[in-house]
């Protein structure tokens, strides 16, 4: 078999895109790749994503959620990705803090709120919405994303899969293994990686000895491009291109969204125990969506009193459905131990009287 040709480095673009992008007072460089449309759906999308962390976050304070991962920081990566999809047609592979976009994929706030508030029986995916659950495990929605859209290719369905990632996730094996074999059959997927700069406490550069994740797609012969994940155009362009590629039999894409984790991993982390707060602060100066709300101004896409209508409205929907889901019914304790064995091992048995016992005092 002949080597495979140096010159396919030439195929990558690893560096941070420039061109028609949307800078951090608001003004875009060259013409928007968005609609007038898209670009409100996206921005309600991102303060509705802060909402959600507001309201989850006081929700486990009040111990009425277990526990939860701000997407803050994150808004522009996370719904920039997401609206370059179809969800009639494309399938969409979250790991645990793409909220919006699972959101926008279709799973209803009363699912949403459900799974997060405990009420399992109302917590799940509707049919027909071509969503993955949340994973916990990290990396391991990558080998179900590249089979999915391996499958995809299979039936010969056009329809693109995007599955999400973080900088922590692109160290495990899943990953490696995911996107060899996607680039190998050729997939029709788009591997968003949100690099955050932390994998809970453990920072970018003890991570890895790259400088760049989205290099990484040479190694798998996919083109692999680096983009200001603060950017909702940068991110919406990159995304929009790698669906179509993959829409038209152009295989997979890696994309690799620069930003920063302004919040803390989840509800039991103190990020202050590892990090300074100068570093947060400049963050904080460079939010995705303050970007937006500039440029949804300065183009008088809203007003600025349909503006504060709108984050209100917000609020307001997201109470009532938090309400409603708290009317729900809880499941029985011992719900947690049913759907995994057939037959329980003794010891789970003896947890699972234990819990019950326990949930009946
Ligand atoms: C297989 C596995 N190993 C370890 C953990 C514990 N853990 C939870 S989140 C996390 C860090 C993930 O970092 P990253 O992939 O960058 O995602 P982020 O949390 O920054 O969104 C780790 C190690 C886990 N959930 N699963
Ligand atoms: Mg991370």
């Amino acid at each position: 078999m002949s080597q495979q040709p140096i010159e396919a480095a030439g195929a990558v673009d690893s560096t941070v895109t420039r061109g028609a992008r949307l800078g951090a007072d608001g003004t875009a460089s060259g013409d928007a790749p968005m609609s007038r449309e898209q670009v409100l759906e996206a921005y309600r999308l991102m303060l509705q994503s802060q909402a959600i962390d507001d309201l989850a976050i006081k929700l486990q304070r009040l111990k009425r959620v277990g526990l939860y991962a701000p997407v803050q920081g994150q808004e522009a990566a996370v719904v920039g990705s997401a609206l370059a999809l179809d969800p009639r047609r494309d399938w969409l592979v979250p790991a645990s803090r793409e909220q919006p976009a699972m959101i926008r994929h279709g799973l209803p706030l009363v699912n949403f709120f459900a799974g997060y508030m405990g009420r399992l029986d109302s917590a799940g995916i509707p049919e027909g919405v071509k969503l993955l659950p949340r994973q916990q495990a990290i990396a391991a929605q990558l080998p179900h994303a590249a089979g999915l859209a391996w499958a995809m290719k299979l039936r010969k369905e056009r329809a693109a899969v995007m599955v999400y990632c973080g900088d922590g996730a692109s160290s495990e094996g899943d990953f490696h293994e995911s996107l060899n074999l996607a680039g190998v059959m050729h997939v029709p997927l788009v591997v968003v990686v949100i690099n955050n700069q932390y994998a809970i406490s453990t920072p970018f550069h003890k991570q890895t000895a790259a400088q760049s994740l989205a290099s990484r797609a040479i190694g798998y012969g996919m083109p692999g491009i680096a983009v200001d994940g603060n950017d909702l155009f940068a991110v919406y362009a990159a995304s929009d291109d790698a669906v179509r590629r993959a829409l038209d039999g152009g295989g997979p894409t890696l994309i690799e969204c620069r930003t920063y984790r302004v919040g803390f991993h989840n509800t039991s982390d103190n990020p202050n125990d590892y990090r300074e707060q100068e570093e947060v602060s400049a963050a904080l100066a460079d939010d995705p969506t303050t970007r937006v709300e500039r440029y949804v101004l300065a183009q008088d896409l809203l007003s600025p009193g349909a503006m504060t209508q709108l984050k209100v409205e917000i609020r307001a929907e997201l109470d009532a459905v938090q309400r409603s889901v708290a009317d729900l019914p809880r499941p029985e304790a011992d719900f947690i131990f049913q759907n995994v064995y057939d037959v329980l091992p003794a010891r789970t048995e003896q947890q699972r009287a234990e819990t019950v016992k326990e949930d009946r005092r």
